[in-house]
C-alpha cells in the first residue's frame, strides 16, 4: 500500500467516527498536532495548579481548604494522564518538560494572571473551569483514543471544580457588601482572560481547520466561546454579578448573547511570554523540576535494582 492508500484509509476511519489508537497508521501531521495540543493541555493543568496553590494555606475554613486541595490534586492528575497520552505517540516526557521550562511550549494564557484574594478561587472555579469544561467535553469524542478516554475522567472532575468555584462566589455574594464587592472585582478581572482561553478567533486560528478535519477538535474556538458566554450570563444573574462587558446583549435573531471585542493584543502579549506572571510561573515549575531531581534519581535507581533482581532470579531458575 502507498502512503496515499494509508491516508485514504485513515480519513475513511475518521469519517466513520472510529477511534485512532497509538499503533495505528496516522499522518505525521496528525501525530504532531496531537502531541502539540496534548502537551499544551498537560502543561496548562500543571502550571494551572500554581495560582490556586497560593490559597491552600489561606482558605477561610477547613472545608474550603479540603475542597481546594482536592481540586489542585485533580489538576496534577489531569496533567499526568495527558503526558501519558502524549507518550503513546512517542513523545518523551523529559523533552516535553524541557520545552515547558525553556518557553518553547505554550500553556493556557489564563494562568499568567495573578490571584489577589480568596474571591479569585471562586472566579477560577466558576469561569476558568467552566470554560475548560466547555472546551473539554467535545474532546471526550476526539478521534484519538487515549486523549478521548483521558478526557472522560477529566471532565467529571472539572464539573466538581466548577461547582466549588460557583459555591465560593455564591457564599460571598450572599455575605456582606464588601464580600459581594470582592466577588464582583474578581469577575471583572477574570472575565476577559477566561474568554481568551478558547484561543484566537476562527479567522486567525492556524490549527483549527486541520484539527476539525481530523476530528481532534469538534467545534471551532468561536463556537465554544459563544457557548461560554451563553452559559455564563444566566449564572452571573443568579449570583447577582455583572459581567464586565457593556456590549453584552441578547440577540433575538440568533438566540445568543452578543459580546464586545476581545483585546487580542493583550492575548498575544501573554501568549508570547509577557503576561503579568509568565516568568514567575515558568520559574516555579523549573524550580520544582530541579528540586525533584533526587526523587526521579531514586525511583530510577530502585527500578534498575528491581530489574537486575528479576534477571538474577530468572538466571538461577
Ligand atoms: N493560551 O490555531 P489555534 C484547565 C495557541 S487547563 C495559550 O486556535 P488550537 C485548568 C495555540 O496553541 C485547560 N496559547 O490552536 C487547569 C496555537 O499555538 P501553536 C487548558 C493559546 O490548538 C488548572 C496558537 O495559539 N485546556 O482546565 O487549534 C486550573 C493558535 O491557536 C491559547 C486545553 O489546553 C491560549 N488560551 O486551539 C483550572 C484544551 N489559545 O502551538 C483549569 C485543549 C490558543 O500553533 N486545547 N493558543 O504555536 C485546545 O482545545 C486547543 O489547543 C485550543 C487552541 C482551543 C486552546
Amino acid at each position: 500500500m502507498t502512503t496515499l492508500d494509508f491516508e485514504t484509509q485513515f480519513f475513511a476511519r475518521i469519517n466513520k467516527d472510529e477511534k485512532i489508537e497509538p499503533k495505528d497508521w496516522m499522518p505525521e501531521k496528525y501525530r504532531k498536532t496531537l502531541i502539540r495540543q496534548m502537551a499544551q493541555h498537560a502543561h496548562s493543568e500543571i502550571v494551572g495548579m500554581l495560582p490556586e496553590a497560593n490559597y491552600i494555606s489561606r482558605a477561610p475554613s477547613l472545608k474550603r481548604k479540603a475542597a481546594l486541595l482536592a481540586k489542585i490534586q485533580d489538576e496534577a492528575g489531569h496533567g499526568l494522564y495527558l503526558y501519558c497520552a502524549a507518550e503513546t505517540l512517542g513523545a518523551e516526557r523529559d523533552n516535553l518538560m524541557d520545552e515547558l521550562h525553556t518557553g518553547k511550549a505554550k500553556y493556557s494564557s489564563i494562568f499568567n494572571y495573578p490571584t489577589l484574594n480568596w474571591a479569585d478561587m471562586g472566579a477560577i472555579g466558576w469561569l476558568v473551569d467552566g470554560a475548560a469544561i466547555l472546551n473539554q467535553v467535545p474532546l471526550c469524542k476526539c478521534s484519538f483514543g487515549p486523549y478521548a478516554r483521558a478526557m472522560v475522567r477529566v471532565c467529571k472532575e472539572e464539573s466538581f471544580h466548577q461547582r466549588q468555584g460557583f459555591e465560593i462566589l455564591l457564599a460571598l455574594c450572599n455575605g456582606t457588601v464588601e464580600q459581594k464587592q470582592m466577588a464582583q472585582d474578581s469577575i471583572n478581572r477574570w472575565w476577559w482572560p477566561s474568554m481568551m482561553m478558547f484561543g484566537p478567533s476562527d479567522s486567525e486560528s492556524t490549527n483549527s481547520e486541520y484539527s476539525m478535519k481530523t476530528k481532534i477538535k469538534r467545534f471551532s474556538n468561536d463556537e465554544l466561546r459563544q457557548r461560554f458566554v451563553d452559559a455564563s450570563k444566566p449564572q452571573a444573574d443568579i449570583l447577582g454579578l455583572t459581567l464586565p462587558d457593556p456590549l453584552l446583549k441578547y440577540n433575538e435573531a440568533t438566540k445568543h448573547w452578543d459580546y464586545g471585542q476581545i483585546d487580542w493584543d493583550e492575548f498575544n502579549n501573554v501568549v508570547q511570554g509577557n503576561g503579568p506572571c509568565n516568568k514567575i510561573r515558568v520559574k516555579a515549575r523549573k524550580d520544582a523540576w530541579d528540586n525533584g531531581k533526587w526523587v526521579r534519581d531514586a525511583a530510577t535507581a530502585y527500578s534498575e535494582k528491581q530489574r537486575q533482581r528479576k534477571l538474577e532470579t530468572k538466571q538461577l531458575a
